[in-house]
């Protein structure tokens, strides 16, 4: 039974079971109607608990419905149902009540969760608004500005601060069905949040400041602005008048290309892994080993110690060890304290550190983050084959080397793989898994199982220069290249890019990761004779002048106290480049800049996707989209060049 009622003394409990996430489907919706018909009706019934089976209390409306025509009855009937009834109701929340999930416990007439439940309205993330009353009813709980955050900025909140807010009426200290049968017993009639007035701000400057902010971080996702609308009409017109309002832009957004793209990539970033090779039993990992405590290597140290894992940090001497120690200590104090990190001590225990290899005798998993030279990390490889156990896992977090080349340094290539995070570690959520030729399958399996562990959305992809990331961003960094010499400005590029909702320009990028890394790439590429014609060299020059960007004061643009510059130098360098390769014209029509990024961006993918280095256009999406800034709401560069080509 989707919807079941069992009765505890005079309460009935009535259960929602829909795994995974008990969404909100039409079953539910049905049993829930007939449910509250059942209840009303029943004379040895005085008050009714919702409780879920399962991981989670209602996860939101069923994200596989809105692509097809809606289906009677309606989530927002099904909640004016409920708070209509005669008897109260009781949600009993634990998992997450998202979307319709927490619209539906704001329609019951009271709250408890348990204290790991997160409550919220993540419709923004997926192209809406709440489309059954949140809007209306949640500022009539918590002050306007939470309501603000929680439905434009679409981020969930923890019991404990739903409590303080209002939002919730208790904690469940013990078992939460049990205590929420008792809750239900103290109440005498129910308590309907529509009737109750908005609760309004102390604060109205905050506020405009939370809505701008929003706004401006938008950078063109339509549902943000909406949703700032939708709250700023919640808490201005009569509730039935902001109900009507709030579901008709849910009903025109809903079948937005945004939303499309959206759910798109909601539901790619959930298929990476369906792949038979990352299905199969992993290796057991508890203790990780990371060589380098540079940047990378700290941030990567950091993200498997904030995720409960033993990780022993290596670095060749004292020194450079003292100044990784301080960089992971860094990133774990400023983590505890934006409330992250519960307890700092238990993490900081799990820490330990040395210059010996040998401390790395019994680690299940060792990544290596050194210098990005193959060299360097042939020796690496070397050492750890002769001290690491024949069962663990060695990676590298190479990000355009021969993985290949690297496993083959080992005794046994198939314990190699790549796994290639994007900086900082501790807070991107995109993991390159790279796998070589000989990797073992459930090598694969336990990278795929490390990187939901870490929280990390883990993609396959084969080896190549650049795997699926790099290769596609080095074309269309080139076509940035060759926009230059057509005439175009590299302000204008980035401008463009922003437009189009990037948050940065590929120029800018570069600026803020640095020109060296893809600078010893083209000399490699160029040594190897791996460079096509015509090559361009501006950038070249600019790292041959020691301009590698925001950490040397200059790169594209000069960067200095005042902010960032466009630099005379680097457009004299630009038009002598454009003058040696017969080009002269100092000028681009700035429409024509995104076409060529995006067709360059798209061969290339396809490229990728021929060759099996993706296993999919969809993980060539996600890939885009949550390692190098494609705006989200546009799908990624295969999902655009469809909707483009429909
Ligand atoms: C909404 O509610 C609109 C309302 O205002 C108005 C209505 C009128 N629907 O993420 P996971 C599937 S909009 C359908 O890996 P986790 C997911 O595809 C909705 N399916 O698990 C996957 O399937 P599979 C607002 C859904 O433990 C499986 O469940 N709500 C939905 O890492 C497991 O998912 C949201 O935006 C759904 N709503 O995380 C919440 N949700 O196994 C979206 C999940 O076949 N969901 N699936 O690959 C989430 O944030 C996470 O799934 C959650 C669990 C935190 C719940």
């Amino acid at each position: 039974m989707t919807v079941s009622i069992a009765k505890q003394g005079r309460v009935a409990v009535v259960t929602i079971d829909n795994p995974p996430v008990n969404a909100s489907s039409q079953a539910v919706r049905a049993g829930l109607l007939e449910a509250v018909a059942a209840t009303e009706v029943d004379p040895d019934v005085d008050a009714v608990v919702l409780a879920c089976a399962g991981r989670t209390f209602v996860a939101g409306a069923d994200v596989r419905e809105f692509d097809l025509p809606p289906v009677e009855p309606h989530l927002p009937d099904v909640i004016i149902a409920i708070e209509a009834a005669s008897k109260p109701w009781v949600a009993a929340i634990h998992g997450t009540a998202l979307g319709g999930g927490l619209e539906l416990a704001l329609g019951c007439h009271a709250r408890i969760a348990d204290a790991k439940a997160r409550m919220g309205l993540p419709e923004v993330t997926l192209g809406l608004v709440p489309g059954a009353g949140g809007t209306v009813r949640l500022p009539r709980l918590v002050e306007a500005e939470l309501a603000l955050t929680m439905i434009a900025g679409g981020k969930p909140i923890s019991a404990k601060a739903a409590l303080e807010a209002g939002l919730i009426d208790a904690i469940a200290t013990g078992d939460l069905l049990e205590e929420a049968v008792a809750l239900a017993n103290t109440l005498d009639a129910p308590r309907r949040t529509l009737e109750k007035a908005v609760v309004g701000t102390t604060n109205p400057d905050a506020f405009d400041k939370t809505a701008s902010g929003l706004r401006r971080k938008a950078r063109g996702q339509v549902s943000i602005g909406a949703a700032i609308d939708a709250v700023e009409r919640g808490l201005r017109l009569p509730a039935q008048k902001a109900l009507a309002e709030g579901r008709a832009t849910f009903l025109a957004l809903k079948s937005s290309d945004q939303a499309h793209a959206l759910r798109h990539i909601f539901f790619a970033e959930r298929a990476t892994l369906a792949d038979p090779r990352a299905k199969q039993t992993p290796r057991p990992v508890t203790r990780i080993g990371v060589i380098g405590g540079g940047t990378m290597g700290a941030g990567i140290a950091s993200a498997c110690l904030m995720r409960g894992f033993h990780v022993t940090l290596i670095e060749r001497d004292d020194t450079s060890l003292a100044a990784g120690t301080n960089r992971v200590r860094g990133t774990l104090d400023s983590s505890a304290e934006r409330g992250l990190l519960p307890d700092l001590n238990a993490v900081v225990a799990r820490f330990e550190t040395a210059t010996d290899y040998a401390a790395l005798a019994d680690a299940d998993l060792v990544i290596e983050a050194v210098f990005e030279d193959l060299e360097v990390k042939n020796q690496v490889f070397a050492q750890l084959d002769a001290v690491t156990r024949p069962d663990a896992i060695l990676a590298t977090n190479t990000s355009y080397l021969d993985v290949n080349a690297i496993a083959g340094v080992l005794t046994d290539p198939s314990r190699a793989i790549g796994l290639h995070f994007f900086s900082p570690a501790h807070i991107m959520k995109l993991l390159e898994i790279v796998l070589p030729d000989m990797v073992a399958e459930d090598v694969v399996a336990t990278a795929a199982n490390l990187s939901k562990s870490l929280g990390k959305i883990g993609v396959l992809s084969g080896v190549c220069d650049g795997f699926i990331g790099n290769r596609i961003m080095s074309a269309y960094r080139a076509e940035a290249d060759r926009l230059l010499i057509d005439g175009a400005t590299p302000e204008q590029v980035d401008a463009a890019m922003r437009d189009y909702g990037f948050p940065m320009g590929v120029f800018e990028m570069q600026d803020l990761a640095g020109l060296d890394i893809a600078w010893a790439m083209r000399k490699r590429r160029l040594a190897e004779g791996r460079i096509s014609d015509p090559y361009i060299r501006i950038a070249d020059r600019l790292c041959e002048m020691g301009r590698f960007g925001q950490k040397t004061g200059a790169g594209w643009y000069d960067h200095s106290d005042k902010g960032v510059q466009p630099s005379e130098l680097v457009m004299s360098i630009i038009a002598e480049e454009r003058q040696m390769m017969g080009k002269a014209d100092p000028s681009f029509p700035t429409e024509h800049v995104m076409p060529r990024i995006l067709g360059a961006m798209t061969r290339e993918a396809e490229a990728v996707l021929a060759e099996g280095i993706a296993r999919s256009a969809d993980d060539i999406d996600v890939v885009m989209v949550n390692g190098y800034g494609f705006p989200r709401w546009k799908g990624g560069p295969m999902f655009a060049s469809r909707a483009v080509a429909d």
